[in-house]
């Protein structure tokens, strides 16, 4: 049990590696190991549209003939469909691998427990659940997409210590922070009000990834083409009569991950009271700026905040 354990934990430093790349598909990580307890094989999902961990982890294994009595730690459970690669659950059947231990069944409709069953059928072992909450938390924006149905939720905001937005709130090193926090979402949306206003270009040019899809809520169609936005990268405009769960799940089915929300205060209210957000992330300057935008309020939780400083500003994250 606790040499399962220590495989598994090495499965999910090698997910880890898919950080920047693997989205909207999750981050996985495998490791084959032999009789004597050797690692043999190792692998991960490095982008979306390429191998999966466990056709990258059996590439690797150089004597063949091993795999016959092998484990193969997985941090998600193999997936059973015929997806951008084919199902790993064949492959580990068609390599003769005997035990699979895994982290974690994937809420994907495509999979949820087939790629179980399947390993099941052609009589290997399996064991689920094991480290389980950190293999959920790894993936949390995946996990949240699939059992929601909607992307994962970010809401950020830079405010002053007297509560006001409209100012140059962000430091250069929380700038470059915040690129990152785009980097790692499939969308940034804002509205249409925060685009006439600030005329963002919604870039993550401080950092390198890629960059997110930029979403605009447009209900009045109010917006100019020449805004900074609309001058390369995918825009999604969302106008019409749509209340913010209707655009949500629109923005899941056309494979959304994950959201972060920059902005303006209003939105931000918005997709509070609406109990639509995931997490939320307040940049907090020492200076007080007597603004005229008054920041959003927090919604009501009972997450206890985790606090860091950066640049002397508080970081203030909540998870729900
Ligand atoms: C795995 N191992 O490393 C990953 C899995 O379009 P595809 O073929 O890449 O399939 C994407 C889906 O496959 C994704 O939504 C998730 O359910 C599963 N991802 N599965 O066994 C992996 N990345
Ligand atoms: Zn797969």
């Amino acid at each position: 049990m606790e040499t399962d354990e220590k495989y598994m934990r090495r499965a999910l430093e090698l997910a880890r590696h898919g950080e920047l790349d693997a989205s909207p598909n999750p981050m996985v990580g495998a490791v084959i190991v032999d009789t004597s307890g050797r690692i043999i094989g190792e692998g991960w999902h490095r982008r979306c549209g390429e191998g999966h961990a466990e056709v990258n982890a059996v590439a690797s294994v150089k004597d063949r003939d091993l795999l016959k009595d092998a484990t193969m730690y997985v941090t998600l459970e193999p997936c059973s469909h015929y997806g951008k690669t084919p199902p790993c659950a064949d492959m580990i059947v068609e390599n003769g691998i005997p035990r699979v231990v895994i982290g974690t069944l994937d809420p994907f409709a495509k999979v949820a427990g087939r790629g179980v069953a399947k390993l099941l059928d052609a009589g290997v072992e399996v064991m689920t659940g094991m480290l389980e909450k950190e293999c959920r938390e790894l993936n949390r924006k995946f996990m949240t997409a699939h059992s929601l149905q909607r992307p994962y939720i970010t809401l950020k905001w830079a405010q002053s210590a007297d509560g006001f937005i409209d100012g140059h709130i962000s430091t250069p090193l929380n700038s470059m922070l915040v690129h990152k926090l785009r980097a790692t979402h499939d969308a940034i949306l804002i509205g249409s009000g925060t685009a006439l206003a600030d005329n963002p270009t919604l870039t993550t040019r401080f950092y390198a990834g890629k960059s997110p899809v930029k979403v605009v809520l447009d209900r009045r169609k109010r917006l100019p083409a020449d805004l900074r936005l609309f001058s390369d990268g995918d825009v999604i405009v969302i106008d019409g009569e749509m209340t913010l769960a209707e655009a949500m799940h629109t923005l899941y089915n056309k494979g959304i991950s994950s959201v972060l929300v920059e902005g303006g205060a209003q939105i931000m209210e918005s997709f509070a009271k609406d109990n639509l957000w995931d997490e939320i992330r307040v940049e907090v300057s020492p200076e007080h700026i007597e603004g005229k935008i008054k920041a959003p309020s927090l919604p009501k939780t009972d997450t206890i905040p985790d606090i860091r400083v950066v640049d002397g500003h508080k970081i203030i994250s909540y998870k729900k």
